[in-house]
């Protein structure tokens, strides 16, 4: 599948955004279809130090197996030891030209909220983008305003050659809006977290 392809049903987790084993979920969101994995542990509830590797080194581990890209989020220092395809960062993380040399060969993914972040970020120095948030999320506490679907179209026109998910809010209802609005995927978390059936939700999405 080329790359774009694999970022199409992109699923962010971390043991915080789960009310039950994070691998069991993991397991289903596989089951169902997802293509891409970000580990995001952070925030309120988030697992630390050793904890955390050794919930990264399973979930590393089923997305080995079952061939989804596994992404770690902004943490640098767990790129090598659970061998990431790469690393997603935000605005206020490392730069993506530092983590470019730091991690030539990884995937590297940058989220942008506005025409001045994507004006301001070296996007030649990335593999994707993430966009939004898209539609209202109480997930992240510190989101910053929805943007809405035009902002997808807007990266999709300034950027038309960069890999492109949209973030924030979607769910199986909406998620055919960022498609339509020209992202190559959705990247969810509680569409499918707090789902009650995450194998369903992965195949509607
Ligand atoms: N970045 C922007 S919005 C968001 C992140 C990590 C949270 C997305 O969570 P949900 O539950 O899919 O709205
Ligand atoms: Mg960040």
């Amino acid at each position: 599948m080329e790359f774009a392809g694999r970022l199409r049903k992109y699923l962010i987790m971390g043991s915080q955004n789960c009310t039950r084993d994070p691998v069991d979920v993991l397991t289903e969101a596989i089951q169902g279809g997802i293509t891409a994995f970000q580990f995001r542990e952070k925030g309120p509830g988030s697992l630390e130090g050793e904890a955390k590797l050794a919930l990264g080194e399973k979930l590393r581990q089923l997305c080995r197996t079952h061939n989804v890209l596994f992404i770690v989020n902004d943490d640098s220092v767990l790129v090598d030891p659970l061998e990431a395809d790469g690393i997603h960062v935000g605005q206020d993380d490392v730069d993506v030209e530092e983590l470019r040399s730091l991690f030539p060969e990884k995937i590297i993914g940058l989220s942008i909220s506005n025409e001045e972040e994507l004006k301001g970020s070296a996007v030649a120095s990335v593999d994707y983008l993430g966009a939004g948030p898209v539609f209202g999320t109480s997930t992240k506490i510190d989101a910053k305003e929805p943007v809405g679907v035009e902002w997808i179209e807007r990266v999709k026109q300034l950027h038309p050659d960069v890999p492109l998910v949209g973030i924030g809010g979607i769910s199986v209802n909406n998620a055919h809006e960022v498609i339509a609005a020209g992202a190559d995927g959705v990247s969810v978390i509680s569409a499918v977290t707090a789902a009650e059936n995450v194998v369903e939700a992965v195949q509607r999405l």
